[in-house]
């Protein structure tokens, strides 16, 4: 590459497409992309991260591991640097030796993590292919986004729960079309859909609701707070972990006041008599009434009643963000929210019934035709078992102990090599001083990473991995309209190597090269997944050019944009409840389960209620009263591209938010540092009093890289030192990161 030369290239990436100066090997500067109406800030920061100095230069491999097998020390940053080949070699004798003395059953590949854009040098793809081609692996089953939607919406719909939440909803057009109140649990964020897996080029999310100011829509936001939809939606603050208390409670208004649709559910669900028995106090010696939900959710009756009677005379839509399943119990607002949507007689109507995601990410709600493609084969996994993916503190601290999982007995696996890559659990997994103690118990763990995480200074064996500015790709997300050629725009920096070649030199020597390459090279494998996608598009009678033009123009908009058509949750269901039966076992809406009945878990039983997190505002205590929820951030993407944005002045430790009330109490100031913590650790922060916070709820985002092990505090605000690591329930076992109670104080 001529030093010398400045460029100018389009590429793309989880949070969009930009365009990159460079200048020889260095990235100047990102800027916008011409077609995208609402571009994210996030480009702004690559070039400081590309080059950073935390970027990882070559492999390196953990002195005390090297010499003495040591398995205590992992975070002590004493590395070794050998050659290439030397490093591989090390690599691939212990995971022969892993595999050969206690099975491939041995190795845990889970590996949960976004890694980067761009389809063939996907981390997980070519990590579970690597795995899989030597003998198989442990893998991981759903993600921390919404893995615990992913285990109950089956049995409560009979579908997939990312074909209802990716496919099988109403778009934002039909939305604004036929929606007269929309009623948004978690709200319906801007900030969290400039993202979206695998691209998202033209950011439309916050377009749309300038859309629905223009239609008189009402917009109802309810949850801890006011920032969680746009500006001009009203906001019905509402305290963590209590939305299943609040739809009960306007669930007890509609059946009370006559206002529940008995028809549709006669028709389309069963078990609403025994549903009614509970909401109703038969069973229990509680109605669940407005007036029992006001003390749990700090909603007021009469506000209850009003939402009920609206919800009730127009055409409603009830939208649940992700998170509210990211949480204890978090089945139960996914499994309500369907209820009182039953009871509406919406489901299935446009612009009615319930939606899931909205705004989680940015490719939700949009009309395309559909169009895949261009994915990695991945082989087969000889390995059978598969743990819920946020369970892996757990395995790794108890293997053969049994647990429960969505009506299943199993045991955790015995794991003695750990191989991670394109994802950082140091940044997501819940309670991480617990997890750095699991982190003790596998013989090795190998980490691939561009730069010094949290998880790599973890590994005993790091490989520099390129980032998708330094290799050839192509750009492409199902969610999204664009056809991107990433080029690569500058060589790999350091001594970094694609994961491809990484796993193409482990597998070369595990005798296994050929089965791992299929003999191609990585422009071989792009040409080879292209032509595939065009097969594909071309019989979709989608027009698109070849690689070669296709890498001469950069980038094309694909010609996949679908009329607005309403596709409401169980459209075809409710046209014809017999000829298209849904797939749970009764074939309707399943408002009573008796196959979860049949679990006989006490934490998730056979129709919704209502139970109390372990931790939440109701169980608040002198030593922690305050309600952590610890959502995305809003200025990058998890914990990536942190090590540039921690350099920003005043940008670490990262802001935790806390409502006036709770601040004037502590004499807490905005702009202080304060302390947040509870038994589990202790993070700095920097204090932002709002009064857009539910009183006695702080909010910090997650992101910033993992500073102190072992009850240090935390320097630069990691959420995930403070959050629980427990199961959502034995049904879904999803991560509960938004139950957590703390304390904060002035530093
Ligand atoms: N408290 C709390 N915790 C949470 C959540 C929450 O709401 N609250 N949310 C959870 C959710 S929904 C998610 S999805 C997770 C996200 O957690 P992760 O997906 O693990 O987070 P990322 O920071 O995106 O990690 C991706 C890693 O891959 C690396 N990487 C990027 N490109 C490449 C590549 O080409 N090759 C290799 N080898 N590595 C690469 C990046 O540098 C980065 O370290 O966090 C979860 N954790
Ligand atoms: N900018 C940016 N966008 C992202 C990501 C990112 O890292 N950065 N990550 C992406 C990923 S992987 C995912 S999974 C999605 C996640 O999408 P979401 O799950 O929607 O996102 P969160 O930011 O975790 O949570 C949204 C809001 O829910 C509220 N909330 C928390 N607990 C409760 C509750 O019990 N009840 C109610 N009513 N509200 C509650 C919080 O106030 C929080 O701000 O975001 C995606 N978008
Ligand atoms: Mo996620």
């Amino acid at each position: 590459m001529d030093g010398e030369t400045r460029q100018r290239r389009v590429t793309s990436s989880h949070w969009g497409a930009f365009e990159v100066v460079t200048e020889g090997c260095r990235i100047i500067e990102a800027h916008p992309f011409g077609p995208d109406p609402h571009p994210p800030s996030i480009p702004a920061i690559l070039p400081a991260a590309v080059h950073h100095s935390s970027r990882v230069a070559r492999p390196s491999i953990r002195r005390a591991w090297l010499t003495t097998r040591d398995r205590t020390g992992r975070g002590d940053g004493d590395y070794v640097t050998p050659p290439w080949d030397e490093a591989l070699d090390i690599a691939a004798q212990e995971i022969d030796r892993i595999r050969k003395t206690h099975g491939n059953g041995a190795i845990y590949g889970g590996s949960y993590g976004w890694a980067s854009a761009g389809r063939f040098h996907h981390a997980q793809g070519q990590i579970h292919r690597f795995l899989n081609c030597i003998g198989g692996y442990v893998a991981s089953f759903g993600s921390y986004s919404t893995g615990c939607a992913q285990s109950i919406m089956p049995h409560v719909f009979g579908e997939n729960f990312l074909t209802l939440t990716y496919e099988a909803q109403d778009s934002f057009a039909t939305i604004a079309r036929h929606t007269e109140t929309l009623v948004m649990f978690g709200g319906i964020n801007p900030k969290n859909s400039q993202v979206s897996m695998g691209g998202i080029t033209e950011h439309q999310t916050a377009g749309w609701f300038d859309r629905f100011t223009e239609t008189g829509m009402t917009r109802v936001n309810i949850g801890p707070q006011r920032t969680d939809a746009p500006e001009g939606c009203d906001w019905l603050p509402c305290r963590p972990g209590s939305d299943t208390a609040l739809m009960l409670a306007l669930a007890h208004v509609l059946e009370t006041e006559g206002l529940a649709d008995h028809a549709f559910l006669d028709r389309y669900t069963v078990g609403y008599d025994r549903f009614r028995a509970y909401l109703m106090g038969e069973t229990d010696g509680t109605p669940k009434s407005p007036d029992w939900a006001a003390p749990l959710t700090g909603v007021a009756p009469a506000t209850i009643h009003d939402l009920a009677r609206r919800m009730a005379s127009t055409r409603t839509l009830i939208t649940v963000a992700w998170s509210l399943q990211r949480q204890e119990h978090g089945e139960q607002p996914y499994w309500m929210s369907a209820v009182l949507a039953a009871m509406l007689g919406q489901i299935g109507l446009p612009g009615g019934g319930v939606g899931y995601g909205y705004g989680a990410i940015g490719g939700i709600g949009k009309d395309f035709r559909p169009l895949g493609g261009l994915t990695l084969p991945q082989g087969t996994n000889a390995v059978p078992d598969v743990i819920p993916v946020a369970r892996v503190a757990d395995m790794l601290l108890h293997p053969g102990q049994p647990y429960d999982f969505n009506g299943q007995r199993r045991a955790y696996p015995d794991i003695r090599l750990v191989y991670w890559a394109g994802g950082n659990p140091f940044h997501h997994h819940q309670d991480l001083n617990r997890l750095h103690e699991a982190w003790t118990r596998p013989e090795t763990i190998i980490v691939n990473e561009p730069w010094w995480t949290a998880t790599a200074q973890r590994a005993d064996i790091v490989f520099p991995a390129t980032t998708p500015y330094e290799r050839e790709d192509i750009g492409r997300s199902p969610l999204d309209d664009y056809l991107f050629h990433m080029p690569a725009l500058i060589p790999p920096v350091g001594e970094a190597r694609d994961d491809y070649a990484i796993f193409a030199g482990l597998a070369e020597r595990l005798g296994l090269g050929v089965t791992f390459t299929e003999g191609r090279d990585p422009a071989q494998w792009i040409g080879h997944l292209y032509d595939g996608f065009q097969a594909r598009a071309t019989a979709a009678g989608v027009e698109v050019p070849t690689l070669d033009a296709l890498r001469a123009r950069n980038w094309i908009k694909l010609d996949i944009a679908a009329e607005e058509q309403p596709k409401p949750i169980l459209r075809a269901f409710r046209a014809d409840p017999d000829g298209a039966a849904l797939k749970t076992p009764s074939g309707r809406i399943e408002i009573f389960s008796a196959t979860i009945d049949s679990f006989g878990y006490d934490d998730c039983p056979g129709h919704p209620v209502w139970l109390p997190p372990k931790e939440w505002p109701g169980t608040a205590s002198t030593d922690a009263p305050l309600h952590l929820v610890s959502p995305q951030p809003g200025d990058k993407l998890h914990s990536q591209l942190e090590a540039a944005l921690a350099d920003i002045e005043g940008a670490r430790p990262e802001t935790i938010l806390i409502h006036e009330t709770d601040a004037a109490a502590r004499g807490v100031a905005t702009g202080d540092l304060v302390r947040a913590f509870n038994a589990r650790g202790a993070v700095r922060a920097r204090a932002r009093v709002t009064s857009d916070i539910v009183q006695g709820v702080v909010a910090l985002p997650t992101g910033a890289w993992f500073g102190a092990p072992g009850g240090n505090m935390d320097a630069n605000g990691n959420p995930n030192v403070l959050t629980r690591d427990v199961g959502t329930s034995r049904l879904g076992q999803g991560t509960s990161a938004h139950s957590a109670l703390v304390e904060v104080e002035r530093l």
